[in-house]
């Protein structure tokens, strides 16, 4: 098969926009998360709606295990792909770093640097073989600068914006891309999952202003793997018209 893409964290918010709009761009998908349920959902609705594969693959990206256990469940003709997209993450807490809980930190630490770790170092596998392909990693604003009670989920995404930096320059020789967006606020099921549930308190987030959706997310992955073979676009900050930088919004 050609066109595959690897999408993790595509159960909801920016990885199942992006997953949708791979599958209109023709890219077969192999598509990741915990909530099986969820993913199979998005994986039959996307094989109904486009003239494209799904492929599934439940797992946790903090188990370095699981995550080689699930590289090797792929079946031969679906190992060509030429796009990853290290999506999967989450905040957890935005309390001061005096009160944080460490469960929260090691969390947010073991998804978004070392999960995305484990993938890359098991995906790029074929990629390195093919000389070819594109690497985007999802990084955000809180990896270009702090906010109070940032603290850790912010670290997390200076660490994406340094690995990033640093995987560019290691997969140079295998002609593969890599490149970053890093997002502003955008509503997707991040708040919720931040304040445990606390919907009220997830939505007071994104009131009295228009924030991101997740499709536009999808529109940036979009120009980034539809540029010719000679372009790599290395980061893209992306931030809602009503917001100057990680602190400054203009609030009705
Ligand atoms: P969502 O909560 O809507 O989506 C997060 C996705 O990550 C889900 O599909 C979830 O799947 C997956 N995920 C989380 N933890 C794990 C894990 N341990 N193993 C596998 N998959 C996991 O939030 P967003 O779409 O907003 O977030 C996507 C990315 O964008 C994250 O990296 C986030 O930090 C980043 N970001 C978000 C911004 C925002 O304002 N929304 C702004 C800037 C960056 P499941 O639960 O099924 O495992
Ligand atoms: C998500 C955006 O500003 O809530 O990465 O950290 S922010």
């Amino acid at each position: 098969m050609n066109k595959i893409a690897v999408v993790t964290g595509a159960t909801s918010g920016f990885g199942k926009a992006i997953a949708f709009k791979l599958a209109s761009l023709g890219y077969h998908l192999i598509l990741t998360g915990r909530r099986k349920e969820r993913l199979l959902e998005v994986a039959s609705t996307i094989q109904s709606s486009y003239d494209v594969q799904s492929l599934p693959l439940c797992f946790d990206v903090r188990d370095e295990k699981q995550v080689e256990s699930a590289f090797l469940t792929i079946p031969e003709h679906w190992r060509n792909w030429s796009v990853l997209i290290n999506n999967a993450g989450l905040a957890a807490g935005k309390e001061s770093l005096h009160e944080g809980d460490s469960n929260d930190w090691n969390q947010m630490i073991d998804t978004n640097i070392k999960g995305l770790l484990y993938v890359t170092r098991t995906f790029v596998r074929v990629m390195i073989e093919n000389r070819k392909g594109i690497i985007i990693n999802i990084g955000s604003i809180a990896g270009r600068d702090a906010y109070a009670g940032g603290n850790v989920y912010s670290a997390t995404k200076f660490a994406v914006e340094g690995l990033t930096r640093s995987m560019r320059i290691d997969f140079l020789p295998y002609n593969i891309k890599v490149g970053q967006v890093a997002p502003g606020a955008a509503e997707t099921e991040f708040s919720l999952v931040r304040f445990k549930g606390d919907a009220e308190k997830a939505r007071s987030i994104y009131k009295g202003y228009l924030p991101l959706r997740a499709e536009d997310i999808a529109d940036a992955v979009e120009y980034m793997v539809t540029r010719p073979d000679h372009v790599n676009i290395s980061d893209i900050l992306i931030m809602p018209t009503a917001q100057a930088n990680s602190t400054t919004f203009n609030k009705d």
